[in-house]
């Protein structure tokens, strides 16, 4: 029996995102036609819940593509990789029309994205949108980041205006709901159109690439409260609520004060936190930003380093061998309880702006190389709610761009300068003590490396260039010559004269 056409919106994939996704709409009043590629699970979802908008259970993707209004809108929330291009292909064979439009959720590479949209062109319009926020962030309001034709969006833009997170349009503050529902009414939607061709993408796995870094140092000003004062996890949870309440307010630093005060639910008189294993996984988008920068010449360091911390915490059993025979320092505690923990405070602070300086340079580089053109307040403005990073001082970031769109490094904004100059001494006293008691901050000591590399006017790289004449004949320009000159010297012709030749 044909079905009639009166879905507003298709989902396809019901794993957690999916369905809470799924759910989120409804609870905007958008009928939403769900399918998975499991039905069990699709039939046990539509059994369970009946959000306001109504859910319609599909079996099959004909039956989807059948219930749907014109222009079909399909969202996936599946696997990220080949499992998208064979759903697309399975709604393009189910009746997709050219103008109906399939819109990707899920974490694609951005790449991707750009081949599917020439890909799929004429027989749908493919858009990519990332979504953060985890589950909660799905089912209550994400940061949504959608990229694409500029047409669909029109037809996308009240629906994600509706169903994205929202802050307040004075404080930037998010304005939060956790009742299904009943959702936020009023206030600033956490999303924006962000261009063509895989742009969305390409701003979510920035976004990702900086929560690594973000969880980094908070997990560094963790060990180091550990190591040097010895605190236990009750009283780093106060010292989490504590920071919350200033400028590091921040989503991760709230979870992270709830973590430490978390029971473990085995041993009654520990913290689950103490035998949680410490061996961190990852599922590729901080590599992804990590390589992107190392493609584009962008020294994201402290996004890296985030990636490889990870990697060293995964080498779990050659670290327990390693530590009986490679000695360090002995660690002493310091008595100088309060104003040690300043000190992290303000290190984790200015680490955490070098890294959000490294992403967002990331992004004017990836904008002129996809010759995609970023409001960068916006982008700022999208992280205010709903999303990982969601912090107080991503409103001081906006603030930053909407001075100057043109800004070329969050270092160089004033508020900013101002900031990392009333923390670093502090910030340099916490490197220079992790590395003479030899605990590991790697983030920590990336990101003062990155801040004193940023403002040095000459760098050692002479001598490198040097080098690279020396034994590959690579040129080099000189400080008395118009950039864009280069010269070579014959460093070794044994016998003949040294002369410097200006290579064109
Ligand atoms: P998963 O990434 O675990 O994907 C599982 C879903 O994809 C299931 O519903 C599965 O159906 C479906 N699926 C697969 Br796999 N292959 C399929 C195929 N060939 N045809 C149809 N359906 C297929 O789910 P998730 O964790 O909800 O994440 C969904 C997307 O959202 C991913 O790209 C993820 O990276 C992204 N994301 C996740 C989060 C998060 O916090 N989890 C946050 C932000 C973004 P089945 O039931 O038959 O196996």
């Amino acid at each position: 029996m044909a079905r009639e056409a009166t879905a507003d919106v298709g989902l396809i994939g019901l794993a957690v995102m999916g369905q809470n996704l799924a759910l989120n709409l409804a609870d905007h009043g958008y009928r939403v036609a769900v399918f998975n590629r499991t039905t069990e699970v699709m039939k046990h979802f539509v059994a369970t819940e009946k959000p306001p908008g109504g859910l319609v259970g599909c079996e099959t993707v004909q039956e989807l593509v059948a219930s749907l209004a014109r222009p079909r809108k399909v969202i996936l929330l599946v696997k990220a990789g080949p499992a998208v291009d064979e759903v697309t292909k399975e709604l393009i064979e189910a009746g997709m029309e050219p103008d109906d439009i399939v819109v990707d959720c899920g974490n694609s590479l951005w790449t991707d994205t750009i081949r599917r949209e020439k890909e799929y062109a004429g027989r749908c319009k493919f858009f990519g949108s990332g979504v953060s926020g985890g589950e909660v962030g799905a089912r209550f309001g994400p940061s949504l980041m959608p990229g694409g034709d500029p047409d669909s969006w029109k037809h996308l833009e009240p629906i994600w205006k509706a169903i994205a997170a929202k802050v307040d349009e004075k404080t930037g503050r998010p304005i939060e709901s956790y009742a299904p529902g009943k959702p936020v009414v009023g206030g600033v939607p956490c999303t924006t159109y962000l261009g063509p061709n895989g742009a969305g993408h390409y701003v979510k796995m920035v976004h990702n690439g900086i929560e690594y870094i973000d969880m980094q140092l908070i997990a560094e000003a963790y060990t180091l409260l550990t190591n040097l004062l010895g605190m236990k996890p009750p009283e780093l949870s106060e010292v989490f609520d504590r920071w919350n309440d200033g400028d590091l307010d921040s989503y991760l630093i709230q979870i992270t004060r709830d973590i430490f005060a978390q029971h473990d639910p085995v041993h009654q008189e520990g913290y689950l936190v103490d035998y949680v294993l410490d061996a961190a996984g990852q599922k590729g988008t901080g590599k992804w930003t990590s390589v992107n920068a190392l493609d584009m010449g962008i020294p994201a360091s402290s996004i890296a380093e985030a990636v490889f911390a990870r990697c060293m915490s995964a080498l779990k059993e050659e670290r327990v061998v390693a530590s009986k025979h490679l000695d360090g320092p002995r660690r002493a505690h310091d008595e100088r309880r309060d104003e040690l923990v300043a000190a992290i405070r303000d290190a984790l602070y200015c680490s955490k702006i070098c890294a959000y300086a490294q992403g967002f340079e990331l992004m004017r580089e990836g904008e002129k190389e996809y010759g995609w053109s970023f409001d960068f307040a916006a982008i700022a403005g999208i992280f205010r709610g709903g999303c990982i990073i969601r912090a107080r001082f991503l409103q001081k970031i906006m603030e930053a761009y909407s001075r100057d769109n043109g800004l070329v490094n969050l270092l160089l904004d004033p508020y900013f300068g101002d900031q990392i100059q009333k923390g670093q001494r502090s910030w340099r006293k916490v490197v220079a003590l992790a590395a003479t008691t030899g605990i590991a901050a790697p983030a920590f000591m990336s990101a003062l490396a990155y801040y004193d590399g940023y403002r040095s006017e000459r760098l050692p790289a002479n001598l490198l260039q040097a080098q690279r004449d020396y034994f590959g004949a690579h040129t080099y320009e000189r400080t008395d010559a118009p950039r864009g000159t280069f010269f070579h010297l014959d460093w070794t012709a044994p016998g003949r004269p040294q002369v410097e030749i200006r290579r064109p």
